[in-house]
């Protein structure tokens, strides 16, 4: 029976070590819970780093792990303590994740990490190859591994591949500046689909392509020498019924079985509530909101005492030094807003450095009556789609980057240009005082479209277009 290969730099669940046991909890990020619908079923794999380097793991716990993956119908990818620090902390963070998102000053080009990020993606290979049978269909996930369809390709060459990447393709002129843009663009055409977030993503793509390779472009098909390759854009969305469904039993809970969050949120009734919440990435436009925030309070005095930004920052990636200055630029920037504006009743800022339940986060999304969401670049945003999804009165306002994938579809929240701390700051005086009417009418509009196009018809348009790739690319060669 032919499966689908899932394939993604991490697997979707955590596993932890407990006196010679191993205890799994499935990841509740957005990959995991849009690829539920693909990876259930018998016919399904998940490849991917299973999160416990080699040299954590004796013979005895190997096995055990494997055990525990193939469980959950996953199989991992043994990875070293060198590889984590070179491909994925090095390669991958250090230069792809910086350029793609338009970080050029953060961006580094290290031979040592490049070799290290081609091994990795080779072991990926190896693996995949081992549990590939005829007629099986691959979809290969993000950056991590932009050459790997390609290494699959020279030993599977009619294996059917499928590759999206969830963060921007940049521009041509940025892409070009690194070394390796040739490699790069390659491992990706071995896929027979290449999927986006966005068309302006989709076109970059193609006009590098074009440019650094020299391939014919047709409509969206890139030609190579036999084969076709087809690049489209697929906007990912939500898994929408589960957070609506969680805001509707939020808003049902009785007094006493309320959380602390949501107990201290009502004493403090009389302040309405500007929520942000994004992983603490540079990309993410934290230091920018905090900055506008503290404008926006200038601007306009009538709002201290009346407005609080609640801001949910994620731990992420702690290990590489621009997390840790731009968390400590984090810290200063809200401990001297708070001292500047607090009063004996009212703190502007309420800061949270942590990963939280969902509860709480539907404690958050249900609560807040503005979402400030400012990213300085963004492949999609899902924090965007899941506060819209959470307002179960239809009420709230929702303020977004136009840098963000997520903008491209949601033209009816407001959307800001995060640089400019005047928009923003006027942007959210009229989000505080829009009409209820308004507000109503605004999240009708875009709950209808996040209901339709959730993540699981996301996932499906993906397999169906790629199934339907191989058929239509044959057609155009034999024409
Ligand atoms: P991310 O950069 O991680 O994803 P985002 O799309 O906002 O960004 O997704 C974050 C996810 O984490 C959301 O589903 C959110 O609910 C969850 N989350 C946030 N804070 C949390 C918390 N405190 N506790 C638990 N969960 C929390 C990358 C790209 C994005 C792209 C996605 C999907 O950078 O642009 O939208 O992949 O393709």
């Amino acid at each position: 029976m032919s499966k689908t290969i899932i394939i993604s730099n991490r697997l979707p669940l955590q596993l932890r070590i407990d006196n010679n046991s191993i205890e799994t909890t499935p990841s509740v990020g957005g990959l995991a819970t849009g690829m539920k619908s693909v990876h259930s079923g018998s016919d399904s794999i998940w490849i991917g780093w299973s999160g416990l380097p080699e040299e954590k793991l004796d013979k005895n716990l190997e096995e055990l792990v494997a055990n525990a993956l193939k469980k959950h119908q996953c199989v991992g990818v043994p990875l070293t303590e060198y590889d984590i620090d070179k491909f994925y902390f090095g390669f991958s963070n250090n230069t792809l994740w910086p350029l793609f998102h338009y970080f050029m000053e953060y961006t580094e080009f290290e031979k040592d990490t490049w070799d290290a990020y081609y091994d990795v993606n080779q072991k990926f290979a190896d693996v995949v190859i081992e549990n590939l049978n005829e007629g099986d269909t691959i979809w290969v996930h993000d950056y991590q591994l932009l050459l790997l369809p390609e290494m699959i390709r020279k030993k599977k060459p009619n294996v059917s591949i499928g590759f999206f990447l969830h963060i921007p393709f940049p521009s041509y002129e940025v892409f070009r500046t690194i070394p390796y843009r040739k490699e790069l663009l390659k491992g990706m055409l071995g896929a027979d689909l290449i999927g986006f977030h966005t068309y302006d993503y989709e076109r970059h793509f193609l006009s590098a392509t074009q440019r650094i390779l020299g391939h014919e472009i047709n409509f969206n098909n890139v030609h190579l020498d036999n084969r076709i390759v087809k690049v489209d854009s697929f906007p990912m969305g939500i898994d929408y019924e589960k957070f609506y469904n969680a805001a509707l039993d939020h808003d049902q809970k009785e007094k006493k079985e309320k959380t602390e969050i949501q107990q201290e949120i009502d004493k403090h009734y009389n302040a309405k509530l500007i929520l942000s919440i994004d992983r603490l990435d540079y990309t993410k436009g934290i230091a920018n909101r905090l900055r506008a925030f503290e404008y926006f309070l200038e601007k306009y005095p009538q709002f201290k005492g009346k407005a609080r930004l609640v801001m949910l920052a994620v731990p992420s990636r702690s290990d590489v030094p621009q997390y840790q200055i731009l968390k400590n630029e984090i810290d200063q920037l809200v401990g001297r807003i708070n001292g500047k504006f607090a009063e004996v009743s009212w703190t502007p800022i309420w800061y949270f450095y942590r990963s939280m339940p969902f509860e709480n986060l539907i404690d958050l999304y249900t609560s807040s009556e503005v979402a400030l969401l400012t990213p300085i670049r963004d492949g999609m945003n899902l924090v965007a789609k899941e506060y819209v999804a959470s307002r179960v009165d239809k009420k709230g306002v929702l303020i977004l980057s136009e840098m963000t994938g997520a903008s491209k579809e949601m033209s009816e929240a407001l959307i800001i240009n995060p640089n400019n701390f005047e928009e923003i700051a006027d942007t959210l005086k009229f989000a505080l005082e829009m009409p209820e009417e308004e507000q109503i009418k605004r999240n009708t509009a875009l709950q209808k479209r996040l209901k339709r196009y959730n993540v699981e018809k996301w996932a499906n348009d993906f397999m169906e277009a790629l199934e339907n790739t191989k058929t239509n690319a044959k057609k155009i060669l034999l024409k």
